[in-house]
């Protein structure tokens, strides 16, 4: 039986050309920046976003960790979306390692903020208030079902925080998905922010890292705080090598893993009791909940060779991945559609 994981885009293998692209990187000790990979996909990753430098990280969760640091001061506040990433799943880095106050403020379903709403969050002059540093944006949003930002959006809430004196940070781990969908180069949906990370280990399919782009004093103080963070890495250009692959050659195909997305989802609506909206299905990523009458959805048809992730009640998660055909879609809704008969 094939296995069909849908659980993430993390789930990747690197391509046989990234892997030649290991064997072969020209590499020295990037402590020293003497790593001529690592400098290259930097290079390559700061023009790509349209930023003054880029610097290599281990993970999109510290590329985001280093927005914070990079930006604010221990005491400060950051505003975050009620959904987003940096505020669920990355172990609460910025407050434990920042020293920040995390303020929310309510996520819409594409992913948003409501400007009225980050304003209002904005402090005054205040002696008993901490000071508002950062608004941390999501593009493509996660738990907003891969949702997009638009370059008009990101401009418009990015001008509201600068007009009130705060950095903005994007964490932007899927910004190419971002970029395909709405058919502008990603750089233009960054133009707005002070700083973005992006993830090479995604459906891009390279087999680690991210990388984190700013401005030359941002991205040198986010150098240091790596180190700091004991991410000051050696022959990094090994790893380098796939992610400079994973750029060059890994972007146009996601729109395929955008159709998979898609079909899935129309799938999954055409099948007796599961919920999902295929016209909100705008990149990779596909949210959904079962019928009342599977219980663990997620079990049952994980034992038939279909993984998803669960996100709690009915709700489970689907990535379409480069892992994953047209036809392994096909195979999957037959595999679905055979346990919501058995179980009615
Ligand atoms: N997301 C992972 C899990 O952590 C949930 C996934 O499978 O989607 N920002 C966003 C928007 C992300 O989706 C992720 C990873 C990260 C940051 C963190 O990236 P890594 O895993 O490289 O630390």
């Amino acid at each position: 039986m094939k296995i069909i994981d849908l659980r993430s885009d993390t789930i990747t293998l690197p391509t046989d050309e990234m892997r030649r692209a290991m064997y072969e990187a020209e590499v020295g000790d990037d402590v020293h920046r003497e790593d001529p990979t690592v400098n290259r996909l930097e290079e390559l990753a700061a023009e790509v976003m349209g930023k003054e430098a880029a610097l290599f990280t281990a993970s999109g969760t510290m590329s985001n960790l280093l927005g914070v640091l990079a930006s604010t001061r221990p005491g400060d506040e950051i505003i975050v979306g009620s959904e987003a990433h940096m505020l669920w799943y990355e172990v609460g880095g910025a407050s434990t390692l920042g020293g920040v106050v995390i303020r929310t403020v309510p996520n819409d379903e594409d992913g948003g903020l409501d400007p009225a709403d980050v304003e209002k969050a904005i402090r005054a002059e205040n002696i008993h208030f901490p000071k508002s540093t950062l608004l941390c944006l999501e593009n493509t949003h996660n738990r907003c079902g891969g949702a997009v930002l638009t370059r008009e959006y990101t401009e418009e809430i990015s001008a509201l925080a600068h007009r009130h004196g705060l950095l903005v940070h994007l964490d932007g781990a899927r910004i190419f998905n971002a970029a395909i969908a709405l058919n502008v180069a990603p750089r233009e949906l960054a133009a707005a922010v002070d700083t973005v990370g992006f993830c090479l280990s995604k459906g891009l399919s390279a087999p680690v890292g991210s990388l984190f782009c700013g401005t030359k004093e941002a991205v040198e103080r986010a150098r240091k705080w790596r180190k700091m963070l004991g991410g000051g890495m050696r022959q990094a250009g090994i790893i380098a090598a796939a992610g400079i692959v994973a750029i060059e050659k890994m972007v146009d195909r996601l729109a395929e893993d955008h159709a998979n997305a898609k079909r899935l989802a129309e799938g999954l609506a055409r099948i007796p009791g599961f919920s999902v909206n295929p016209g909100k299905v705008s990149t990779n990523i596909v949210n959904f909940e079962f019928p009342a009458n599977v219980s663990d959805f997620v079990v049952k048809i994980g034992e038939r060779g279909v993984k998803f992730l669960a996100r709690g009640g009915r709700s489970v998660r689907a990535v379409p991945n480069r892992m994953v055909s047209a036809e392994d879609i096909g195979e999957a809704l037959e595999r679905i559609n055979q346990l919501v008969k058995e179980a009615s």
